[in-house]
């Protein structure tokens, strides 16, 4: 504990620490109360086996394969990649070699936006962490690995009950060589709401120090003017701006005019201006056909000097052919996952990509063979969170209807089954579509999207249509991030709200037009230092802070899990998520060189109270606990 107390402390991550440091810091010496970590993960484990685990229906654990790693030869040294160029020669330097590169680079979304859209973002750390050496030394030439933002951060505390932070201090240590990719929200960070300025300078200079390299950040509403903190904090930290426009609409198509090529041009040249150093095109549904993206890609190549970054999910199955015509349109960079992880809501295939690109001058420089192993570990690894696939088995091309982002489509159906509108869904899409149009045809994006799926879950369950929310509005209590959107604390949308329905919405609240940073008051760190200091009765890093900042609630049932029943992420994944069988037995490393061998003997028959004893042993020894039955 010793250690990790000074591994975990803030000026040792930040390097400001003399000899005097272990002298003057005494929180070294505060160690987490004496607790029975065996008991601790034996409750949990009962607690799963008997009670289950949210969104999972199996109730009985299934029998996994043990994921297979790649068989080619991993344990030569780390090859040197992008992260040295960014290391050595500064965020400029990286840009000019991106230029130079005649072949397309690639992202590698596998560890983010992949799960995010296929399994709900519930992979866990310790499946990303056991293929992450492997992938960095096998795939050296990416360009990055997308590894973090968007809903992992939540997602993390709330269900997986695992910090984000340590995934990513983890995988850095694990993954020198190659670029840290995240995507970050603008001013709504990770979240869903609009932060204070200072919070969003804050989180990503901790998230630049814990290891980002590139930041992509978009706005959810394309409005340049709630990116420009998060653009300038990022280049203070002399990491990489990737500012993104989100893809909306067709622009090959007449009758969908609101976001016409000028639009996305002037955009870029904002965007641009703005310092971004890296272009993004965000093409976050998968709306961009392949001769649009040739020929927003040819003007985008036209209009602005820094490199072009695509990104693309594959619903509709056309996205390796959008791909092949965005790179022969001169993109620089493209958006792909592992095979096993690709394809339908998340993004196209490396694989494929690099076969379809076989005979042009643009092919990537990547090993076909160590993408298709790594393929292999996913495949098996994906079995384990089945209950979170979202059942689409083939493309669907009604996204161009719907415009529905990849990664909400699986998050949105498990809250549609959350509120019992699990055999509505295709109503609650229909919906989507129609609520789009009320808003005034807005970009589509976390955090505006989930507005607009909380409105169509809203409508659907309240059988409400558009004239009748009109009608009825004001007497209806419409979801809080509808008014919020209303309210302009999402920001302002192109073209702006459409105001009859406005004024439906906020019945006698006043709208704002600045941004919203301005508005809000600085959160004071020192004050939640304080409360926190109280409540976990030890002092608390700067990670756990700005965690608490972003996601206060979230953040403290989160260490409530943790003192209940201990650091769950050691688990292997099939135990976390469906227990044990009866005469099982498992190894749980709780920390290096320190394992617990744990056999489930027995379940017993619940007791008037709702009780059961649940009989175990313990490293040879035999252990009861006793959990509530809430089946
Ligand atoms: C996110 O914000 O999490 C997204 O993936 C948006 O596409
Ligand atoms: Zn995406």
């Amino acid at each position: 504990p010793f250690l990790e107390n000074v591994v975990k402390h803030e000026k040792f991550i930040k390097g400001e620490y003399d000899t005097s440091f272990i002298d003057q810091t005494p929180e070294l010496f505060m160690f987490p109360k004496s607790k029975d970590r065996g008991t601790k993960m034996l409750s949990y484990i009962a607690n799963v086996t008997v009670n289950g685990f949210p969104g999972i229906e199996t109730k009985k654990r299934p029998v996994f394969d043990a994921p297979r790693v790649p068989k080619l030869n991993y344990s030569m040294d780390y090859q040197k990649g992008t992260k040295q160029i960014l290391d050595e020669q500064g965020a400029e330097g990286l840009v000019k070699w991106v230029k130079d590169q005649k072949e397309v680079l690639l992202t590698d979304t596998t560890f983010r936006d992949a799960h995010q859209s296929l399994l709900a973002t519930r992979v866990r750390t310790t499946d990303i962490k056991h293929i992450a050496e492997p992938t960095a030394k096998l795939l050296p030439e990416m360009f990055s690995f997308e590894m973090w933002g968007g809903a992992t951060f939540d997602v993390a505390y709330r269900f997986l009950k695992e910090d984000p932070w340590e995934r990513l201090l983890t995988l850095r240590e694990k993954m020198p060589n190659v670029l840290f990719q995240m995507l970050l929200r603008a001013s709504n960070a990770v979240g869903y709401t609009n932060y204070p300025d200072n919070v969003i300078r804050d989180f990503v200079e901790k998230s630049a120090h814990a290891g980002i390299d590139v930041f992509r950040i978009f706005d959810s509403l394309n409005w340049v003017k709630g990116m420009e903190v998060a653009i300038d904090a990022v280049r203070q930290t002399g990491k990489i701006a990737e500012a993104a426009i989100c893809y909306t609409g067709d622009i090959s198509d007449p009758t969908k005019s609101k976001y016409d090529l000028n639009y996305y041009k002037q955009l870029a040249k904002e965007l641009e201006n703005q310092g971004a150093h890296i272009l993004g095109i965000k093409d976050m549904a998968g709306l961009l056909k392949p001769q649009s993206a040739f020929e927003l890609i040819s003007e985008l190549k036209a209009t602005v000097d820094i490199p072009i970054h695509l990104h693309t999910h594959d619903t509709s199955g056309n996205g390796i052919f959008t791909y092949a015509k965005a790179i022969e349109a001169g993109v620089d960079i493209v958006d792909v996952a592992v095979s096993s992880m690709a394809g339908l809501t998340s993004q196209p295939s490396a694989n494929s990509l690099y076969y379809a690109l076989e005979g042009t001058n643009r092919k990537p420089k990547i090993n076909i063979q160590a993408l298709e192993q790594l393929s292999y570990y996913w495949e098996d690894v994906r079995k384990y969170y089945k209950d979170f696939e979202s059942g689409m088995m083939s493309p669907h091309s009604e996204v161009y209807q719907h415009e529905m982002p990849g990664g909400q489509y699986s998050n949105l159906q498990q809250q549609a089954k959350g509120v019992g509108l699990g055999d509505k869904w295709d109503e609650v899409k229909e919906m989507y579509s129609r609520v789009n149009q009320m808003f005034g045809d807005i970009v589509k994006v976390t955090p505006s999207s989930k507005v607009v799926g909380d409105m169509a879950l809203y409508m659907v369950q309240n059988q409400l249509d558009e004239e009748s929310v009109i009608k009825k509005g004001h007497s209806l209590n419409f979801p809080d991030s509808v008014v919020e959107l209303f309210e302009g604390y999402l920001g302002q949308p192109y073209g702006g709200f459409p105001k009859e329905l406005q004024n439906v919405i906020l019945k006698d609240k006043k709208p704002i037009t600045v941004r919203p940073g301005e508005l809000l008051e600085k959160v004071d760190f020192d004050i939640i230092k304080e409360k926190l200091f109280k409540e976990l009765g030890r002092p608390v890093t700067s990670f756990e802070k700005l965690a608490y900042a972003l996601y206060p609630k979230v953040f403290m049932d989160y260490r409530k899990t943790v003192e209940q029943f201990g650091d769950v992420s050691v688990l292997d994944t099939p135990t976390f998520l469906f227990g044990m069988r009866l005469g099982e037995e498992i190894e749980i490393e709780i920390e290096t060189g320190k394992t617990l061998i744990v056999k489930l003997v027995s379940i017993g028959e619940p007791q008037a109270d709702g009780n059961r004893v649940v009989y175990f042993e313990l490293n040879g020894q035999p252990r009861e606990v006793i959990i509530k039955d809430e089946s």
